[in-house]
């Protein structure tokens, strides 16, 4: 079980100009209205598994006469994030009691069938999106002032009285976003499954671009600093957004706390302010998200103002190196955050994600013509790669290890390899073998199968990158998925780092990167080429 840390001291550091350039670049979010596509029955099938055993045209809603105990599914036609209404009246004679009313809203069929009453996990189960509400007069338009994430929502009726029952003239929902959807072009493969995870990995961006990028619509509903990299990366070659881009880069850089850290994840409500949770690679990664931005935009204030940030979060991932030049073992804490493998150990990765770092922070300083800053990250980077080998490197297995107990996972290897630690011919080797191997710590989220794809990519095994993208994110959708999911293990399907999926997010930022993948790499949005 994994749980976050609060730090001791806790002391936050606020740059109002920071923080006035992000407020004054949130965006005005953009509605759209949506109704419900039919109605839906369900079952579990012999397999466990929620299906649909009927289904109506959405029309029939208005004919439903609700009694004590009845229900009704309404299935919007795939995940939307956003602000639901319903037209209810009175069925009958007077209404003589409160209508009382259940809504559960599911993203993926299978939360239907489960019990909130029964999770026990170690988050909140408030996170569970489940109302019960009272209507003391009908009829009655009642706007729902929670914005939530999801596909389907059913109704229930927990009571009303013998004289009346319930009606459902109409339901819909407003869609928020800050991008519209409809203004991703989609790509063109002759490979409509390639098609598909296109079109769902948009579909999962264009859902947590709200007022910041959210990590995922339903939980945690915030920014955190990992999934933002690989969001803004999608954005790029989609909806091309610099400005919401920029905004969270100044929310970072303008929110900082104790040695200059950035903070892992950020509130911007009721006021903005830094998460007292660091993590160490989320905070390294800063660099990387602010020399993507200004590669794509040219925009040398910004980089100038965020630049120092970015080169603080380096300094302070130097500072935890120990007498061997290497980052002592954290795993069991949450401080360096990799995969959300159970029994992960993260010492070697951690090191190769400083390494990593400090490659980009060189090409930010290049931007900046800071040259004595290039030489000294070079040459600190020498001694790291070599601190790298010499302890983690195992020439027998000849794969990275971790950890005094030497654990071999496919995220150590992954991140070596990004980290350039080797030539490319040698990384090449090194994730074939790993494939051969199949180390049995395996990755299980898709933030941590993004960089698996990217290191493939990287070694020139383009072809293999685009077989393993559909075996992960096409099972994903084989499974179901109208948007990706925070966490999905082929070998295990109901793994969860929370104790029961039913709080796992099923639209989460970070699963989106195969849509640029798909057109930075393969160039599957060119008029001309078609795979
Ligand atoms: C979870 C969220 C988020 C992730 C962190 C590390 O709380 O899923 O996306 O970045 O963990």
């Amino acid at each position: 079980m994994a749980s976050y840390c609060i730090l001791e001291d806790f002391e936050v550091h606020k740059n109002k100009k920071f923080l006035e350039i992000a407020e004054n670049l949130k965006p005005e979010l953009l509605v759209q209205n949506v109704s419900p596509a039919r109605l839906i029955k369900i079952e579990k099938n012999e397999m466990q598994e929620t299906v649909v055993t009927a289904e109506e045209p959405a029309s029939e809603l208005r004919k439903k006469i609700l009694k004590k105990g009845d229900s009704v599914i309404l299935d919007f036609g795939t995940h939307h994030v956003g602000y639901v209404t319903l037209d209810l009246c009175s069925v009958g004679s007077h209404q003589d009691a409160p209508a009382y009313i259940q809504l559960r809203f599911a993203e993926r069929l299978d939360e239907l069938s489960s019990s909130a009453a029964e999770y026990d996990g170690w988050i909140s189960r408030s996170w569970i999106q489940e109302e019960h509400i009272h209507v003391d007069v009908l009829p009655e338009k009642r706007r729902l002032p929670r914005r939530y994430a999801f596909r389907y929502l059913e109704i229930r009726v927990i009571d009303v009285s013998p004289k009346f029952s319930l009606g459902v003239k109409n339901a819909w929902m407003e869609d928020v976003s800050s991008v519209r959807w409809q203004d991703a072009k989609p790509i063109r493969s002759q490979d409509e499954v390639l098609n598909r995870i296109d079109e769902v990995s948009i579909r999962t961006l264009h859902n947590c671009m709200q007022d910041v990028f959210e990590d995922g619509p339903k939980r945690d509903r915030r920014m955190w600093l990992g999934d933002l990299r690989l969001q803004a990366r999608a954005n790029y070659e989609t909806f091309q957004n610099y400005d919401l881009v920029k905004r969270c880069l100044y929310l970072f850089g303008g929110l900082t706390f104790n040695e200059g850290k950035i903070a892992a994840c950020i509130f911007t409500e009721p006021e903005l302010d830094p998460d007292d949770t660091y993590l160490f690679d989320y905070a390294l990664l800063y660099g990387s998200v602010l020399l993507d931005y200004y590669e794509q935009t040219e925009d040398m204030e910004t980089l100038k103002d965020l630049y120092p940030i970015a080169i603080r979060q380096i300094e302070v991932g130097l500072s935890y190196l120990d007498e061997n030049g290497v980052i002592p073992d954290h795993s069991g804490e949450f401080w360096c955050f990799v995969d959300w493998g159970e029994g992960l150990n993260t010492q070697a990765a951690s090191l190769a994600i400083l390494i990593y770092s400090m490659r980009y922070g060189i090409r930010l300083a290049k931007h900046m013509g800071d040259e004595s800053r290039i030489d000294w990250l070079q040459e600190k980077m020498q001694t790291l790669k070599e601190s790298a080998i010499s302890k983690f490197w195992d020439e027998k297995q000849q794969l990275f290890v971790s950890g005094s107990n030497r654990q071999v996972s496919w995220a150590t290897q992954v991140w070596m390899i990004l980290a350039r630690v080797f030539p490319k011919e040698k990384n090449r080797e090194l994730i074939l073998h790993t494939i051969d191997v199949n180390p049995r710590i395996r990755m299980v989220s898709p933030y941590m199968y993004h960089h698996f794809i990217d290191a493939l990519i990287r070694c020139d095994e383009k072809e293999r990158a685009l077989e393993e993208m559909k075996r992960y994110w096409g099972e994903m959708i084989n499974d179901g998925a109208d948007t990706f999911w925070e966490l999905y293990n082929p070998y295990n399907k109901y793994e969860s780092p929370y104790g029961s999926v039913i709080v796992n997010s099923f639209c989460h930022a970070w699963s989106c990167t195969p849509t640029y993948f798909l057109r930075k790499f393969y160039h599957l949005n060119d008029e001309k080429e078609e795979l």
